[in-house]
């Protein structure tokens, strides 16, 4: 059995890692780089090397270096939470070439799936249903203007080695269509240093829904079924759930079962995503494929009780899948929120720096998965997630009440996080009532952001006030002797975000 796993990550993933190897009893170590020194999953650990300097490419990004120290620390395995080298065929294979057990797919696995028109194809010839369009990359000019003519206005001109959003094109008619393949092929040529592009028929609104699967060594692949991902801002993910409003059972049942057709057609091994693009009438499409653990695998472990990392280490250990399809079902309802240090009234621009406090909610049907603590500094250097919120329910709408009074019980000073705009995304009628595809950002921005000229800053220094002159008043009826009714240096802060009238 893996003994002791080598985390190549930092931030809430390494620490969400770290935690299934404790409770496995396997030890576990981090890499840092030189920021990083006093970062969570440094401390959780067992033990910590560093890795170099703060930029990425320097530390987090070097396939060599965590290579060495995984050979000092004498590791069974290396987990490589998401990011950096978790979908790195050439890192997977130089971890397995060295005897250490790569918890995730094979390299051969990434690759397919690393680039779209190979898992199309694979996709096609294994009858999973892909969005109308070619095969093929685009030869000419002159092909494209006949292929997109038989595809039909809108179209998407998508790069091949693109993904997540990166070197796409939306054509809406033929006057457009030359310049933006232009524009895509040298996009895609700088971007990724190939300038292959395919044709697909654009879907108008579509829904974004993913299937989680867990495949183990000895052929048995099965799904934790879906994820709604329609929540997201320019290909940036903020709210996903489960279950997705929009499913029935029959649906679930057919994209289940291609969900696992996609693992099988490349010998997928470990826990993988299959994204699907959903359209109005139900029909869905193959998307693209993803080779690690997403950021929203939560959602999935609180509705069916499975711990997603556990599940990856038996299964990179050579165990077979402790349960069967049919011991799977949907309990209840989870909504995970993305906290970020951000400030979305100035564009979503990232707002580093060090948290003075942070108080996290807790109760009934809480889950957050986390690494900032108070007094730490979120560095600049990496993406400036603070922690998840999950909430659990029986209900989706008790779900969402539960959803609301977590963000309010969340209080981080020091930097701006993303947390009122996500109160206003479940205060959003359209939200509750389930009526959103991957437009609702877009769609509901102006309200979003509309916090009626009274932001949390505000709102705190109003609350100040009114503070302040309640204790005057007290003062005023009794004698000087009279206590402030609050003790604590920052006993007004209980006030904040508090909707109804204060009455003193
Ligand atoms: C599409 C599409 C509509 N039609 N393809 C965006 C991310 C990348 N993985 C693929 N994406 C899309 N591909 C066709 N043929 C619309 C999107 C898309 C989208 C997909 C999922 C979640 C959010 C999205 C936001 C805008 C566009």
């Amino acid at each position: 059995m893996i003994q002791k796993i080598l985390v190549a990550n930092r931030g809430e993933i390494a620490v969400r890692v770290m935690r299934s190897c404790r409770e496995l009893g396997i030890k576990s170590v981090a890499v840092y780089s030189d920021i990083d020194r006093k970062a969570m999953h440094v401390r959780y650990a067992d033990e910590a090397y560093n890795v170099g300097p703060a930029p990425s490419a320097e530390s987090y990004l070097r396939a060599d270096k965590i290579l060495e120290i995984a050979k000092k620390a004498n590791v069974d395995a290396i987990h490589p939470g998401y990011g950096f080298l978790s979908e790195n065929a050439d890192f997977a294979r130089k971890v397995t070439e060295a005897g250490i057990i790569f918890i995730g797919p094979s390299p051969e696995a990434i690759l397919a799936m690393g680039d779209k028109l190979t898992a199309r194809q694979k996709m096609i010839e294994n009858g999973v249903p892909v969005v109308p369009g070619t095969k093929e990359p685009v030869k000419n000019e002159e092909e494209l203007v006949k292929t997109v003519e038989s595809v039909g206005y809108p179209v998407m001109l998508k790069a091949s080695a693109g993904g997540g959003g990166k070197g796409m094109r939306l054509v809406r008619n033929k006057e457009d269509l030359i310049s933006a393949y232009r524009m895509a092929k040298s996009e895609a040529s700088a971007s990724f240093g190939d300038d292959a592009v395919y044709v697909e028929k654009y879907i108008e609104s579509p829904h974004h829904i993913e299937f989680q699967v867990l495949a183990d060594k000895h052929g048995n692949t099965i799904h934790l079924f879906e994820r709604e991902c329609s929540v997201q801002r320019r290909h940036q993910k903020v709210v996903e759930e489960t279950p997705s409003v929009l499913m029935t059972p029959e649906l679930r049942e057919e994209m289940g079962k291609q969900a696992v057709a996609a693992a099988k057609s490349v010998n997928y091994v470990g826990a993988g995503t299959v994204e699907f693009l959903v359209d109005n009438n139900r029909n869905f499409y193959f998307l693209e494929m993803n080779t690690r653990l997403q950021v929203e695998h939560p959602v999935t472990e609180l509705v069916t009780g499975k711990d997603l990392v556990k599940a990856q280490i038996l299964i990179a250990d050579g165990q077979p899948l402790p349960y069967k399809q049919e011991d799977l079902t949907q309990n209840g309802h989870a909504i995970e929120c993305r906290i970020y240090a951000e400030d979305h009234r100035n564009n979503f621009m990232p707002s580093p720096g060090l948290v003075k406090q942070i108080t996290e909610p807790l109760g009934q049907g809480v889950r957050t998965d986390g690494y900032v603590y108070e007094g730490y500094e979120i560095p600049y250097h990496y993406d400036p997630m603070i922690s998840k919120l999950i909430t659990w329910a029986p209900t989706r709408d008790e779900a969402i009440e539960r959803m609301k009074r977590a963000l309010y019980e969340y209080k981080i000073t020091g930097v701006k996080t993303s947390i009122p705009f996500l109160t206003k995304i479940m205060e959003t009628k359209d939200f509750y009532e389930g009526k959103y595809d991957t437009h609702f950002i877009e769609k509901n921005l102006d309200s979003l952001l509309d916090e009626s000229g009274c932001d949390q800053e505000c709102e705190d220094i109003a609350l100040f006030v009114a503070y302040l002159e309640y204790n005057d008043k007290l003062k005023k009826k009794s004698d000087s002797s009279s206590a402030p009714a609050q003790s604590g240096s920052n006993g007004w802060k209980d006030f904040a975000r508090r909707k109804n009238v204060l009455r003193f």
